[in-house]
């Protein structure tokens, strides 16, 4: 069996929808596992094209949010609070991403949000060492039975800001956090010393690829100073158990999801 847990059997090519052992011990250790090749190279050749023409005409239209960092770096978000009957919302409830999620966290999924973090060349600004939980849970979520699904859009690096982890700082639980230059950020005292007793790590991926990682996993990025894009789109999950009990912002709430079938997208 091939680590891209694609395996051919009668000609056919199966592809393993569930984490493999490896994969689940790693993201309880970890806090995240790296799945290489999750999307074909067809598939993410049109992802990257749909959403640079989609989402550089969003921005035009003012639909995109513009986020600057600590030094004036601007790094853009597209955000969709609903997965629809559209190219991105078949995207966040294609059976591969679902069928991870929910055997993860080992509960019924639902989208909790889905998303475009887009740092084009030169300008794509830094985000600082955070726990999604750590604002989540704000939202009116009493667990951490989520996460995220980071798949990359480009080739994603140290130069141009590729994410970077904590290894292991799930297991801290949800830390405090602040608010600061557009950003809900942890507390510098917490962090420096969780800096001291894990190891930081550049998540370096390759177009295709997906990263899935728990929502108490501290994680960061540098700017993107350099000449390519570096694009990602994170779809999050939620356990139907762990809907929000308020209504806080205008996303995350529980609507049913129908799971379609992998490579869908392609056909809208
Ligand atoms: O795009 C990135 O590098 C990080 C994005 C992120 O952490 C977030 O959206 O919460």
């Amino acid at each position: 069996m091939l680590d891209g847990m694609v395996s051919m059997k009668n000609n056919q090519i199966s592809i393993m929808l569930k984490p493999s052992e490896k994969e689940k011990e790693q993201y309880a250790l970890d806090g995240y596992f790296l799945r290489t090749n999750f999307f074909s190279s067809t598939e993410i050749d049109e992802f990257r094209s749909r959403a640079r023409d989609d989402l550089e005409k969003d921005l035009r239209n003012d639909k995109v949010m513009i986020k600057a960092d600590k030094d004036g770096n601007t790094t853009l978000l597209k955000m969709w609070y609903t997965a629809d009957d559209d190219f991105y919302g078949f995207i966040a409830r294609d059976e591969r991403l679902v069928i991870l999620a929910k055997e993860i966290i080992g509960d019924d999924v639902y989208i909790y949000s889905h998303k475009m973090t887009m740092k084009n060349p030169g300008e794509g600004g830094a985000w600082e060492w955070h726990q999604d939980y750590g604002y989540w849970h704000n939202y009116g979520l009493l667990a951490p039975d989520m996460l995220s699904i980071y798949i990359a859009l480009d080739k994603s690096h140290e130069k141009n800001g590729c994410l970077q982890v904590l290894n292991g700082s799930h297991k801290l639980g949800r830390l405090n956090h602040i608010r600061e230059n557009d950003q809900t950020i942890i507390d510098s005292e917490y962090l420096n010393e969780a800096e001291n007793r894990y190891t930081a790590k550049y998540v370096e991926m390759e177009e295709g690829d997906a990263l899935v990682f728990h929502c108490n996993l501290l994680h960061r990025s540098d700017a993107n100073l350099s000449k390519e894009h570096r694009w990602g789109y994170i779809a999050s999950y939620n356990a139907v158990s762990n809907k929000p009990f308020k209504k806080v912002r205008d996303y995350g709430h529980y609507q049913p999801m129908h799971m379609v079938q992998s490579g869908h997208f392609m056909e809208n």
